[in-house]
């Protein structure tokens, strides 16, 4: 791979976007080797995914806009929809994967954030779909992750006036989870850099989802997607589905028998993916 490293520690696996001259943003080899490392993830150990950009300064600055500009109306539809199985892979992908935005995420760069499951950003963060002022639509699923993500007003505005923001608006207006800045000493010296800090904040939280029952994660990630492109009635069939689908599981037993057996400790000891 030459713009993908992927490194597991424990139950966390972590994919980082390593194209950092071109500020990681993505070409068509960084999408056909995301899609490779994913199919290469080994689900049976690994419980949560961090997807972050190499470097201090960008995330994803989008996709590579040089490709682009010389693609015919064929060979766009087709850079479209490698981003966009991509996109979805992740989006759908079994376990839930948080974004650690470190810098620019624009365009495509923002987009593939919002098929995460969680974004937490860096305070040099800066969020944009930049795309009419390229004379193109966002294509890789901008246009209905972030209205769905924020609201469609927000969405609206931020789409047609091109128009970035920064990190504390993204949290403002619902579209990370949170803001990580970098630790200062009294002396007002910077100790942990942003990036630092803010890949501390993802695998904490990823170790945090790591240690719940796998299966009951899995399935809430797959209610919570499913549910929302439906009505009520049908998101309360799928959440009943995928309730009943965790009795019999050895993580149910073993999760409601350590709270039975008032053992706090058991009860946050992880199950193996029995029964997946
Ligand atoms: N593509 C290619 N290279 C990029 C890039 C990008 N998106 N963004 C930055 N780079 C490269 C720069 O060209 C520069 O390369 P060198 O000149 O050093 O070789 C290097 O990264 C450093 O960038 P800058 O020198 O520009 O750095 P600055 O700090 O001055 O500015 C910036 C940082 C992020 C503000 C600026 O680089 C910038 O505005 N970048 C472009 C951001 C952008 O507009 N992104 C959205 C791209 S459009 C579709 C599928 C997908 C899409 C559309 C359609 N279909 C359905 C077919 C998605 C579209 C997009 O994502």
């Amino acid at each position: 791979m030459d713009y993908i490293l992927y490194e597991v520690n424990g139950a966390v696996g972590t994919i980082t976007i390593n194209r950092e001259k071109a500020l990681n943003a993505l070409n068509s080899q960084v999408l056909d080797e995301l899609n490779a490392t994913l199919d290469a993830v080994d689900l049976d150990t690994v419980r949560c995914l961090i997807l972050t950009g190499a470097g201090e300064k960008s995330f994803v600055a989008g996709a590579d806009i040089g490709e682009m500009s010389t693609l015919s109306k064929a060979e766009g539809e087709a850079f479209g929809k490698k981003g966009n199985d991509v996109f979805r892979k992740l989006e759908t992908f079994p376990i839930p994967v948080i974004a650690a935005v470190n810098g620019f995420a624009l365009g495509g760069g923002c987009e593939i954030s919002m098929s995460c499951d969680i974004r937490i950003c860096s305070d040099n963060a800066v969020f944009g779909q930049p795309e009419v002022g390229l004379g193109i639509t966002p294509g890789f699923g901008g246009t209905q992750r972030l209205a769905r993500l924020v609201s469609p007003g927000m969405a609206k505005q931020l789409i047609y006036t091109a128009r970035n923001i920064k990190a504390a608006e993204a949290y403002r207006i619902g579209l990370v989870n949170q803001v990580v800045s970098a630790e200062v000493n009294e002396a007002g010296e910077v100790v942990v850099s942003a990036k630092d800090a803010l890949m501390a904040a993802a695998n904490k939280m990823a170790a945090g989802i790591a240690m719940q029952a796998p299966i009951a994660v899995r399935n809430c990630k797959k209610a919570i997607n499913e549910g929302l492109q439906v009505d009520m009635d049908q998101a309360i069939v799928i959440e009943e589905k995928l309730f009943g689908d965790c009795f019999e599981t050895e993580d149910q037993r073993a999760g409601m028998a350590n709270f039975l057996e008032k053992d706090k400790e058991k009860k946050l000891k992880v199950v193996p993916f029995k029964n997946c």
